[in-house]
């Protein structure tokens, strides 16, 4: 096996998704106490305490307690090499979520034991399933009163129209939970509780038919968990790897991020059962991770992480080959060479820089203002990974800033999280040059809008919500876009790439709109550019 394949192969990369709130920011804080890149794990929503989730890193989201922005961190475990995606919940902010599917794997489907699945877990479940990446699902917060298990896989097949197969099934499940029992091997591993997840969980493992087990298990536990061990051996669907990494059948796990029980079986069997790092679709065809020249691609840009550097890093899953620190690579967009400095990884609070990094990592790079989301990176063949898919916004305001004399940190930070893609500018002849439209999907983002603004720029925001809720941009008119006939609630602006763009207030004015200018063409996505080489 060459050095390449080896590195692909020890490689895992994945997403943790799920509805807000199921515990997806506790879940990879535990996983990374489990893989040793942090001694002691620090309470999600404990404000007033000192540690916060090592995932929420934002000053927002400390104070919220809520994920607004994606995170990429690394972890080695037992010989693993792992990637791991944290994403926000929120619907306001699910633009960035998907963004950051199409740079992983497979996903981790969190389900909240007592709600079980959710809205925003089904809308992200149609995403992963469009994509046929592997979803494993783990049934979090089993230290609670929760529903049955049985019925949660009930809500799996009619909500998702998804099968599952529990790889363990818990014990204890009214508040009392005790540990889990793993099919494959007819063990049971019990936990006993200490410092409320701080740590690793202390456990005993003991076979199910070792006679042992009745000293160690309740009886009426034990009893209940031979039962329904028969039932699911005899009704329920079979184990089949094959099916879990079409993403035809999910496996399930049953655990509790917050004590930490269940973690550490969830993590071993899911980096055994999904895959190592596949290929992207380019228009050169499908790139498989073990073509030796190193390709990837961008799939967020985000500044201000580190509030003691003030920089702006770009976000790459290498897709094949071999990254080398300060190698050349071909840049399209722009479509042209350039030196790919200062990668960097993520291990929990740290940054580290790399030398080289393989198929499936996650790298920082430092980006003076160079990228853009979806650009391609390669080594020498000038090929272009599929485009990274942008919503229209929903949602808008003009805004400016409430300090005349802060009128350029406002102009830099309005450019900043637009290039990010956390906001959308748009232009009006009749707007001033210290007036933007701003378009968002989620209005969450307009807190985070102002609260950035005001955070890493120094410029304080006024904001009025305008009326409109659909903007569509010009593909084709049959006259100039001054002269077209619209709706009086209909007003016309221009992208931040000069596109011209109609803003609209309801479906209506839409349709009024194409069926009184005959030959208009509007599309409700954002008109890609053309490469110059
Ligand atoms: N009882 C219990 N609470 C949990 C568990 N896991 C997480 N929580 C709590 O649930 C709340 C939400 O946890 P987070 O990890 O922030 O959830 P999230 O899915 O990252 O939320 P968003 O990123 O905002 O979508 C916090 O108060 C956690 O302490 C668990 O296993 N049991
Ligand atoms: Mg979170």
């Amino acid at each position: 096996m060459s050095r390449l394949e080896a590195e692909v192969n020890r490689r895992r990369t994945f997403a943790i998704i799920s509805h807000p709130d199921a515990g997806k920011t506790t879940l990879t804080e535990k996983l990374l106490l489990y893989g040793g890149a942090i001694r002691q794990a620090g309470s999600v929503k404990a404000r007033k305490a000192a540690q916060h989730a090592t995932s929420d890193w934002m000053e927002i989201e400390k104070q919220r307690g809520i994920s607004v922005t994606s995170s990429a961190m690394q972890f080695n475990y037992e010989g693993y090499h792992i990637n791991i995606l944290d994403t926000p919940g929120h619907q306001d902010f699910s633009e960035d979520t998907y963004r950051v599917l199409v740079a992983a794997d497979s996903a981790v489907m969190l389900l909240d034991a007592s709600r079980g699945v959710e809205e925003q877990t089904i809308k992200l479940f149609k995403v992963c399933r469009m994509r046929g990446i592997p979803i494993f699902t783990f049934v979090n917060k089993m230290d609670r009163a929760g529903k049955d298990p049985f019925q949660l896989m009930e809500e799996l097949e009619q909500v998702l129209g998804i099968r599952s197969c529990p790889v363990n099934w818990p014990i204890g499940t009214d508040g009392d939970f005790q540990g889990v029992y793993h099919r494959d091997t007819r063990t049971v591993e019990l936990y006993f509780s200490g410092d409320h997840g701080a740590t690793k969980a202390k456990k005993t493992e003991v076979s199910l038919d070792d006679p042992a087990i009745d000293g160690m298990m309740a009886g009426h536990y034990l009893n209940r968990l031979r039962e329904e061990v028969e039932l699911l051996d005899e009704a329920g669907d079979p184990f089949d790897l094959a099916a879990i990494r079409r993403g035809d059948l999910t496996p399930m796990f049953f655990g509790s991020a917050i004590t930490n029980f269940g973690v550490e079986p969830f993590l071993n069997r899911f980096l055994e059962y999904t895959l190592p790092p596949t290929p992207r679709q380019s228009d050169e065809g499908l790139i498989e991770p073990q073509r030796p020249e190193f390709t990837g691609f961008v799939f967020k840009i985000q500044a201000n992480m580190n509030p003691a550097h003030r920089d702006r890093l770009a976000f790459v899953r290498v897709v094949s080959g071999e990254f080398r620190r300060d190698m050349n690579a071909w840049h399209l967009g722009p479509g042209k060479q350039i030196q790919l400095k200062a990668p960097q990884q993520f291990m929990a609070d740290e940054r580290a820089m790399v030398e080289e990094a393989y198929p499936g990592d996650i790298i920082g790079l430092f980006d003076p203002g160079i990228y853009r989301l979806g650009d391609t990176l390669s080594e020498n063949t000038k090929l272009r990974f599929d485009k990274i898919p942008i919503f229209a916004p929903e949602h808008f305001a003009r805004v400016r800033p409430l300090d005349s004399m802060k009128r350029k940190q406002f102009l830099k930070g309005i450019a900043q999280l637009s290039e990010e893609g956390a906001i959308q500018t748009f232009t009006r002849d009749e707007l001033g040059l210290e007036q933007s439209i701003i378009g968002v999907v989620g209005v969450l983002q307009f807190d985070v809008l102002s609260y950035r603004l005001k955070n890493e720029y120094g410029a304080e925001l006024t904001m009025d919500n305008l009326p409109w809720r659909y903007v569509r941009w010009v593909i084709d008119s049959p006259k100039e876009i001054d002269d077209l006939s619209l709706t009086s609630t209909t007003h016309r602006g221009r992208d931040s790439q000069d596109h011209p763009v109609l803003f609209f207030e309801n479906e209506w004015s839409i349709r009024l709109a194409e069926e009184k200018n005959p030959g208009l063409k509007l599309s409700d996505i954002e008109p890609v550019g053309e490469t110059e080489d």
